[in-house]
């Protein structure tokens, strides 16, 4: 395609209840989305996932939504015949920026497949119809409230509970859900680098609560931490921050960092660098599973074509929409037992819904040409 036009939009849709991690606590999710239009008609959408602060990521809505304008999207309106993977070449020479760069590369993703009446999942490979999910939950006030929230999310099917801890919330929270719900339940926790090496012994008593997974207890970079932690403790170690690319995903491997990759298309550049680092992860027999960053159904649904590929093994962050939301952007997405569908139709299946982007919008569309 070439790319004739494109807009931005900002949406702000405020969470069902607030969700607190150890980086801090998120009561509304702002979130860009970007439409591209090709010159023969072509329309794609894409959710740009950049937080409001650069906690979770160096990224930051503002900051990708000026990123867009002002260097990615006139890179790619330079270029005549613009396939997907003609996306991130195109942008390699800017620094950075996986989530806007991906955002930017779904977009045309989304209106080149909706042009060839092709699925994203089709696509990308995916052999999966629907796909286990789970819940993330939020550090609560009271242990209290968690069992209730906990409860809540099993109640409804979900296939996996993942807790979000930091010190002073861990394992007594972890002991309490794992003791109240048994050991049939998949139990996982992510400390969103909260901790150091300095706290490996108390890390190592998570053991003893059968978890599936711990996710990214230290810094993105200590790769040489997670590495010592992982030959010291039962626990399988997943990485989610420190997975930047496919080349991070080979090096974490290789450290022995860890033996389960979080893969997050929006922390990786895109949709295409996510299926590379799936293929490399399933040639070393390394589990992958589909993170979220509190996606409205737009964003949801890409990321259920991701992860309906053969390596996604293990139960994805993508919940329903009354997980997060009360009205969502798109239809809503809904669970079934304790899977969702994989979206069929072309591109990601999905659109906004045009009475909710006027409904959420903040701002006037911006107009990029
Ligand atoms: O670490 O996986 C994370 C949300 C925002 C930023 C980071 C993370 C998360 C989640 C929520 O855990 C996952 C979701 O339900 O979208
Ligand atoms: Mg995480």
């Amino acid at each position: 395609m070439r790319i004739a036009e494109a807009e931005l939009h900002t949406v702000a849709l405020p969470l069902l209840t607030p969700f607190r991690t150890s980086l801090g606590t998120q009561t509304v999710r702002r979130a860009l989305l970007v439409r591209v239009r090709g010159a023969d008609g072509e329309e794609g959408w894409a959710e740009c996932v950049a937080d409001d602060e650069p906690t979770y990521s160096p990224e930051y809505l503002e900051g990708a939504a000026d990123l867009i304008r002002r260097f990615l999207l006139p890179a790619l309106f330079a270029v005549p015949h613009l396939d997907p993977a003609g996306v991130a070449p195109a942008l390699a020479h800017l620094r950075g920026h996986p989530m806007a760069k991906s955002a930017v590369e779904t977009a045309v993703l989304d209106a080149v497949l909706k042009a060839r009446g092709l699925s994203l999942a089709a696509y990308l490979g995916g052999v999966r119809p629907c796909v286990r999910v789970g819940v993330s939950v939020g550090i609560a006030a009271t242990l209290d409230d968690l069992l209730d929230t906990v409860d809540r999310h099993v109640s409804a099917g979900y296939a996996r509970i993942k807790l979000k801890i930091e010190p002073g919330w861990d394992l007594e929270p972890v002991r309490l859900v794992r003791e109240t719900f048994g050991s049939g339940l998949m139990l996982t926790a992510d400390a969103n680098t909260a901790y150091s090496p300095a706290d490996a012994r108390h890390l190592a008593r998570l053991d003893a609560y059968g978890l599936a997974l711990l996710e990214q207890p230290y810094a993105p970079d200590d790769l040489h931490g997670h590495a010592r932690l992982a030959a010291r403790m039962e626990t399988p170690i997943c990485l989610d921050e420190s997975i930047t690319s496919a080349r991070a995903a080979t090096a974490a491997i290789r450290a022995g960092a860890c033996s389960i990759i979080n893969i997050k298309p929006g922390r990786v550049g895109g949709y295409l660098e996510a299926r590379r680092i799936h293929d490399l992860a399933q040639a070393a027999d390394v589990p992958v599973w589909c993170g979220g960053m509190l996606e409205t159904g737009l964003g949801r649904a890409a990321n259920l074509a991701l992860a309906s590929l053969p390596g996604f093994t293990l139960p994805g962050d993508i919940s329903a929409t009354a997980r997060y939301y009360e009205r969502d952007l798109t239809a809503p997405v809904e669970l079934t037992g304790d899977s969702i569908t994989v979206p069929d139709g072309p591109g990601t299946g999905v659109a906004p819904d045009p009475d909710a982007l006027k409904a959420f919008a903040t701002e006037p569309p911006v107009r990029v040409t």
